[in-house]
């Protein structure tokens, strides 16, 4: 459950605001549980958010569209990050945030806005040119200026024909993975549901039909509510219109900071006895798999303890954990604190201290 809103300042040119709302302390386990590696010993992804487009949203689901900053010329360069994050850190996939009102120009239940499209089409392009899996990030919150889809805000129909025009065009590149929702809370998890399978049948249906879409679960898609709050009971349900749940993953987000909001610098936690320890035994149970789109810390000592043994957990269990996309580079800077925008430019860039100690590879 998450108690307040704090309030970062970002990139330092900017002015530039990110919301975000922590959650209660969960117990800080202090041991590594030792496990036999249950199969490759290695995820199969790794790699970083690139955030920018979705400068400006708040917890709200609404956008300040003069925050927006992408990571596109001529802003940072989010294409020479990931270049160096594929050739350097062997990462191979990257999240890309977009806010809802950006990509449709404010227009709710329209079409999506040209000039914006091709803008962030210009960032996906680029990360589709590394060869990396590319996930389309609707950063809203599961609403729409205060209210919620499909229980009192936008209609399913408005966010489905969203995602029908998203697929459509990105239908034929196998690369693309559809992130339908960056962290819902405080929703009616069955009515959210069934709104997340209106979508997974909209994407299938516009030919979109191999792609990974990730599952986004309440209270922020918190690792350790997904099960305690209800998230894995009403997503398990959904498939896809051939009735099988192939390539329907989990969305999962966890932070290490003291009240898992992910904006102190500071990490107390691994998060593996009360989150990925008994998430990893359900999706076993159930034979199915999670992405944690959303983990990391500040560049210090705990961060770089904690997310490394939250990162060794994973690669341990990596049948059911598909991998691991920290937060955040792109537009982020120096003064924000758990920048992960590595230095220097073109094919000469140095990585934050927490890139080079866990999520590199
Ligand atoms: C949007 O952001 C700009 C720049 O930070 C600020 O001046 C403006 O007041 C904001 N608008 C709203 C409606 O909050
Ligand atoms: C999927 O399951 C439903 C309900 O059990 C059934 O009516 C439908 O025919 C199935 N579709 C396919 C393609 O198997
Ligand atoms: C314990 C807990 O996290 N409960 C939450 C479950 O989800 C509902 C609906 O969002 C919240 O209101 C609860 O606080």
């Amino acid at each position: 459950m998450k108690t307040f809103a704090a309030l970062s300042l970002l990139f330092a040119g900017g002015a530039l605001a990110r919301y975000r709302s922590p959650t209660l302390v969960e117990r800080t386990p202090v041991f590594v549980e030792e496990r036999a590696p249950a199969a490759t010993g290695a995820v199969k992804y790794a790699g970083v958010n690139l955030a920018g487009f979705d400068f400006g949203c708040n917890t709200d689901g609404s956008q300040n569209l003069t925050n927006v900053y992408g990571p596109v010329s001529p802003g940072p360069d989010g294409a020479g990050q990931m270049a160096h994050f594929v050739k350097d850190d062997h990462m191979n996939i990257f999240r890309l945030p977009v806010g809802w009102q950006y990509i449709t120009g404010g227009n709710l239940g329209g079409p999506l806005q040209s000039s914006n499209l091709a803008k962030y089409d210009g960032l996906v392009q680029s990360c589709l040119k590394t060869g990396s899996v590319c996930i389309v990030d609707i950063h809203n919150y599961a609403r729409w200026n205060g209210k919620i889809i499909g229980q009192g805000g936008p209609t399913n129909d408005q966010f489905v024909n969203l995602w029908k025009q998203i697929a459509t065009k990105y239908k034929s590149n196998d690369k693309i993975a559809f992130g339908v929702m960056n962290e819902p809370h405080e929703v009616d998890i069955n009515k959210w549901a069934d709104t997340v399978q209106l979508v997974v049948d909209a994407i299938r249906g516009a030919g979109a039909t191999t792609q990974m879409i990730l599952l986004p679960g309440n209270d922020y898609t918190s690792a350790g509510k997904y099960l305690s709050n209800g998230s894995g009971a009403a997503l398990i349900k959904i498939t896809n219109p051939d009735n099988s749940t192939t390539n329907l993953i989990f969305d999962v987000h966890k932070y290490l900071d003291s009240d898992n909001s992910g904006t102190h610098t500071e990490c107390v936690t691994d998060n593996i006895k009360d989150a990925f320890d008994p998430l990893a035994t359900w999706l076993r149970t159930n034979n199915r798999q999670a992405l944690l789109t959303e983990t990391g810390g500040g560049n210090t000592a705990s961060c770089a303890k904690y997310l490394c043994a939250e990162i060794a957990f994973l690669n341990a269990n990596s049948d059911v954990y598909l991998g691991y996309v920290g937060w955040g580079a792109g537009s982020f800077g120096p003064t924000y604190e758990l920048d992960e925008t590595p230095t220097g430019s073109g094919s000469n860039m140095q990585d934050t201290s927490l890139v080079k100690a866990c999520l590199k590879r």
